[in-house]
């Protein structure tokens, strides 16, 4: 007897008919109407029919079929046949089910059911959640952004580096450190690989980029704010101003976003999502101004506040009447700022920006303090002591270049891509100040 050709959704179509195939995949429906049975299986790419006539198959797989469990992990064996009504135009008849994992019942959720779940049930079920076409889709764009970046940078020159992600003193204040036992030290989860980017500057490798995991310890319960997430750094050496990393940022998005536009329309079709690429340039609006506007719209705010998540959501309506996605704010307030970023001398402000993204704030950075005295007033003026950064300085004793970099949230970066209500449909497992497992 041949083998079975082995099919999956993607593969298997009407040219297969009268060929023996095998698919593999759960089974998401089971249908016994008396003289004739159907089971829908799934598996990554979509879904296959099996149609079972009660005269045309064997006896052992009516009793397979009668007995199995939605959910259940099965192998089906039989010959494929040309059906106009099943989806893709192709069934299978089978000569053989192979239950290879049984699954349990009750189902914790339904995973096709059009009843909405609970999101705290879907993440408490997590694996039964990514079940789900629309739940998984997200993570292959999520992956496809990743290569894009990675594609991008690469293109300008720039090597992708790994920092350590335990470390002895944050960089983005002490609120949000993750602190834990170290053999007979203290050491903190790192919130951004901010400090060991910059030592790198020092080094000759003279642009680097990182994609990797960031720590905070976020006492809000936001859609926004996770405790661990994704940070996409950037560091870039003899760097004239400012500019020339909103320039590398902002070709950098534009490419990923186009990519996703290209590249990603099954997913986006199965997420019902429809992504446009921003108007580039950017517009660049000055802290001051944005002020001026979130003040215009009646909500108070003073020169010198955060925007906040309110301010960042007004000028996001504003930006967007006006046709942009995307956009800049730019020379915020040297005090909220922290002590790496450089002053703008003379002026209360400094080389600092924000990119948003339909008002939400997605990546921050800014022109670095490369001088050894100035760097060292500015950690003392925000009451740091810098023996507990000499590890840091010391890069910038010896010779180290004008530079300046950033930090994106890849999940910010998603969300608001793919339009989703909350970061945490971003992230496989996500963590927050309740959540610590799956
Ligand atoms: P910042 O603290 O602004 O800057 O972080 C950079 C970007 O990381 C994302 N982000 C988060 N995403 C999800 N949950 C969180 N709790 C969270 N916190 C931050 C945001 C944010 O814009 N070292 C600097 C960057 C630099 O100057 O290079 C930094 O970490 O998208």
């Amino acid at each position: 007897m041949s083998e079975a050709t082995p099919r999956n959704s993607k593969t298997l179509s009407p040219a297969d008919s009268g060929r023996d195939v095998s698919v593999k995949g759960w089974a998401q429906e089971i249908r016994n109407l008396g003289g004739i049975s159907f089971l829908i299986i799934r598996d990554r790419h979509g879904i296959v029919q099996v149609t079972a006539p009660k005269k045309k198959v064997a006896p052992e797989v009516m009793t397979v079929l009668g007995g199995l469990s939605r959910e259940s992990v099965v192998k089906v064996t039989g010959v494929a046949k040309a059906a106009e009504q099943a989806k893709g135009g192709v069934e299978v008849v089978p000569s053989s089910i192979e239950v290879l994992s049984a699954a349990a019942s009750p189902l914790p959720m339904g995973v096709v059911d059009k009843v909405n779940v609970e999101a705290d049930t879907r993440f408490d079920n997590r694996f039964m959640d990514l079940r789900r076409p629309e739940a998984r889709a997200v993570f292959e764009i999520k992956s496809m952004v990743l290569d894009l970046i990675g594609d991008f940078l690469t293109g300008e020159g720039f090597l992708e580096v790994f920092t350590p992600k335990i470390v002895a003193s944050g960089a983005e204040g002490g609120a949000t450190l993750f602190q834990l036992k170290y053999f007979e030290q203290m050491a903190y989860l790192a919130q951004s690989p901010q400090l060991y980017k910059q030592m790198l500057m020092s080094t000759g490798l003279d642009r680097v980029f990182e994609i990797g995991p960031a720590f905070r310890a976020e006492h809000s319960d936001t859609v926004r704010h996770v405790s661990e997430f994704i940070s996409f750094d950037g560091e870039l050496a003899f760097i004239d101003s400012m500019n020339d990393v909103l320039d590398v940022v902002e070709r950098c998005c534009q490419s990923v976003i186009g990519g996703i536009v290209k590249n990603a329309a099954p997913q986006l079709e199965t997420l019902n999502a429809s992504v446009t690429v921003p108007r580039a340039p950017y517009p660049v609006i000055e802290y001051c101004d944005a002020v001026e506007m979130v003040q215009g719209t009646g909500m108070h705010i003073d020169l010198g506040d955060d925007l906040g998540t309110e301010g960042e959501k007004a000028l996001g309506e504003i930006m967007k009447e006006k046709g942009h996605d995307m956009y800049w704010i730019v020379e915020y307030p040297e005090e909220a700022k922290p002590f790496y970023i450089m002053e703008k001398d003379g002026t209360p402000y400094s080389y600092s920006f924000d990119l948003d993204y339909k008002g939400q704030e997605i990546s921050s950075g800014g022109q670095r303090e490369h001088r050894y005295d100035r760097l060292v007033q500015r950690m003392q003026g925000k009451g740091l002591d810098p023996s507990a950064f000499n590890f840091y300085l010391d890069a910038f004793r010896f010779g180290m270049p004008p530079h300046g970099g950033w930090g994106l949230g890849v999940e910010r970066l998603v969300q608001k891509m793919l339009d989703l209500p909350n970061i945490r449909e971003t992230i496989l497992f996500p963590r927050d100040r309740i959540r610590l497992v799956p």
